[in-house]
């Protein structure tokens, strides 16, 4: 083999490696599904949509007149949590284990089809009552707790849109989310496990509602921690004393294929963050077609793990929805990967056999720095495909991970998507693909992407330029929640005349013809895997009564991918109290936005590198974030630095 780099954008020195004979002879892929795909897109994709149980047939597979606002499966109707659990327990596998749950502290519950089904039923009975109807939004603030998934479930049973709100989020940003919707209903906990203490979570609802709320009738209260909570008689509601109570039969109705499934926030370039809007018959064919394909999965025989939270679209579509759509048996652990010590995946793994593993680069780096011996002294033996998410995975961190997790036995799908694509649009295929340590190598069946430079030309193998996808696909998302301008001129407005979605990433296509992401090429940053804008830290900094002014860079950072770096003018007559201010400063952001928002290094500087027209020079800060030790940031204001940096 040769010598790791740590270079992700090094696409000088990759081996490749060809799938493993025993591998290929049982695959769930076959290479003639990428022949198929390209005969006939659309008849491809009708052939993936029967995975699913409909309740009413298509009558069109796509409608794209009115782009860039999708219509696939015309006509079609299904419910998604129909297909997600009652079918499989009619099918004969209500004994099945659906959800290995494993909470932080320790306990643990084993969740069957058949147990899942009756759960569901009941939360969809109780939310009826509480006379929530198909098209109402519910916000679901919850760690990962067996309960949020059924809530989830059971929102998709009865067409209401839910818009999952990570349980680390603030309450300023839980408050924007929740305006926005116009939820009617919030699920939350009255606390979460974070590394052997219960944190408050019922009382940040509580601060982001404050008092009577235009839109939130209900507060519903699942028990997890027994912390004491703030409790407001008529509006909040114990789950124990209401969901647990009803009836376990319900008649789940088909909905449209269009319907509106779920709304989830992600960052933009300004500082408000954008609702994704996804709808159910499209999404939920790509959802389960990718993770059968891509995973490889094996209803009732794999025991498959994804380690996103729900807050994330990892978490919708990699742990709810294509998984449980596929009868997958699934570990959710509720916890982080040190509590009580480094040694937790691993023992998850081992204990429950698990052998389908998909996690972030980010803390794959973070295992790496932790040391193999951790691994090492777990048995391993049943992983046998690893996934990658997030962000690019450089070479060094994919070669570590195929030899110390994998045991140089497993493939690695590194899986390329967003928020806005629902599921999996570029990744091997494995038993198909030779993969590569750092490519993300080719758009699956039925996906068509481009690089292109500026004037959408496509690009010769080896020059960097911007990703496109120049076909519509099943799960793309259907808006921004509110916003139709906004989301042409996010995603259309760029290649407007040739009609393809811009995602925001650029890539290359190497000698072999292999793609590679090479990171984002707008101003949102990527903090092991999270989308935090720019625009949103350096508001979240002015918020503050001693910044004039802020600007916020992404630096590469050995663990994190990125690590957000800001430099702040301060009001005239703000005291600067050094490392103080800084430290506080810090924790307003961490409190305004959340915790993974928190700036590595602030720098507190008399002023900003700016162009004549007054724009700052973001690129010139990230020079001087990335390239040097900014220990004495008196340097930094010294305008012959910056012409030094810009000549450099
Ligand atoms: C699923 C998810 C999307 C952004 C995306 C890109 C980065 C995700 C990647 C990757 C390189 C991969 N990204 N997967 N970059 N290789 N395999 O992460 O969604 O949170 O919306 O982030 O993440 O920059 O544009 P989301």
């Amino acid at each position: 083999m040769t010598s790791a780099t740590t270079d992700s954008r090094d696409t000088t020195a990759p081996v490749a490696y060809p799938p493993g004979e025993s591998f290929a002879a049982t695959a769930n892929a076959d290479a003639a599904l990428y022949d198929l795909a390209a005969a006939d897109r659309l008849a491809f994709w009708a052939e993936q949509a029967r995975r699913l149980h409909w309740a009413q047939p298509w009558t069109r597979v796509l409608d794209w007149s009115a782009a860039p606002v999708a219509n696939w499966f015309v006509g079609g109707k299904l419910n998604v949590a129909y297909n997600c659990v009652d079918r499989h327990v009619l099918d004969g596998h209500g004994d099945q284990i659906a959800i290995h749950w494993e909470g932080e502290p320790g306990d643990s519950r084993d969740i069957t089809y058949g147990e899942l089904r009756d759960e569901v039923s009941r939360a969809a009975n109780y939310l009826t009552e509480l006379g929530l109807r198909a098209g109402d939004r519910v916000a679901i603030y919850m760690p990962m707790v067996p309960e949020a998934i059924v809530s989830m479930l059971a929102c998709a049973r009865l067409g209401l849109t839910h818009s999952v709100v990570f349980a680390g989020f603030s309450p300023t940003a839980l408050r924007q989310r929740v305006d926005d919707a116009g939820a009617r209903l919030v699920i939350t906990t009255d606390g979460q496990w974070r590394r052997g203490t219960a944190a408050p979570l019922k009382a940040a609802v509580d601060e982001a509602l404050g008092g009577v709320h235009a839109t939130v009738e209900h507060v519903l209260v699942v028990r997890r921690t027994n912390v004491d909570v703030p409790w407001t008689e008529g509006r909040d509601l114990w789950w124990h004393d209401t969901v647990t109570d009803a009836s376990p039969e319900h008649e789940a109705q088909p909905f449209d294929a269009e319907h509106p499934l779920f709304i989830l926030y992600t960052s933009g370039t300004t500082g408000k963050p954008k609702g994704i809007l996804h709808t159910s018959g499209g999404y939920l064919t790509q959802a389960a077609y990718t993770h059968h394909n891509v995973f490889d999965h094996k209803a009732g025989q794999d025991v498959y793990w994804c380690t996103a939270d729900i807050g994330w679209v990892t978490g919708h579509s990699y742990i709810v929805y294509g998984p449980l759509a596929n009868r997958a048996t699934q570990v959710v652990y509720e916890g982080t990967p040190n509590a009580p010590d480094e040694h937790r995946h691993f023992q998850i793994i081992e204990k429950y056999g698990v052998s389908i593993y998909y996690t972030a680069p980010t803390l794959v780096r973070t295992f790496m720095k932790w040391g193999r011996q951790i691994p090492d002294a777990h048995d391993l033996s049943s992983l046998r495909l690893l996934g990658s998410v997030g962000e690019p995975i450089n070479p060094e961190a994919w070669r570590w991970y195929r030899e110390v997790i994998g045991g140089n036995r497993t493939p690695i799908v590194d899986t390329w998507w967003q928020t806005e694509t629902g599921a999996i649009m570029i990744s091997p295929l494995p038993g198909v693909t030779a993969t590569k340590p750092g490519a993300a190598t080719a758009a699956l069946p039925g996906i068509s992407a481009k690089v292109v430079d500026d004037d959408g030309t496509e690009l010769d193998r080896g020059a960097a330029g911007l990703l496109v996808l120049d076909q519509p696909w099943p799960s793309m998302l259907r808006g921004i929640w509110g916003d139709p301008q906004r989301f042409r001129e996010t995603y259309w407005d760029r290649f407007a005349g040739d009609g393809w979605y811009f995602a925001g990433d650029g890539a290359k296509l190497d000698d072999d013809g292999d793609l590679w992401v090479l990171g984002r090429v707008d101003d949102v940053m990527n903090v092991s895997g999270h989308r935090i804008s720019t625009a949103e830290v350096e508001s979240a900094l002015v918020g503050h009564s001693a910044v004039a002014e802020a600007a916020v860079v992404g630096a590469s950072d050995a663990t994190t991918g990125q690590a957000i770096v800001a430099f702040v003018i301060l009001t005239a007559g703000a005291a600067n109290t050094g490392d103080a201010l800084v430290a506080e400063l810090k924790s307003a952001v961490s409190q305004e936005i959340s915790p993974i928002a928190r700036p590595r290094e602030i720098h507190i500087v008399p002023e900003l590198p700016k162009t004549r027209s007054g724009k700052i020079m973001r690129r010139l800060l990230r020079d001087v974030a990335e390239g040097r030790e900014l220990g004495d940031t008196s340097t930094l204001v010294d305008p012959r630095v910056f012409e030094a940096i810009a000549r450099g």
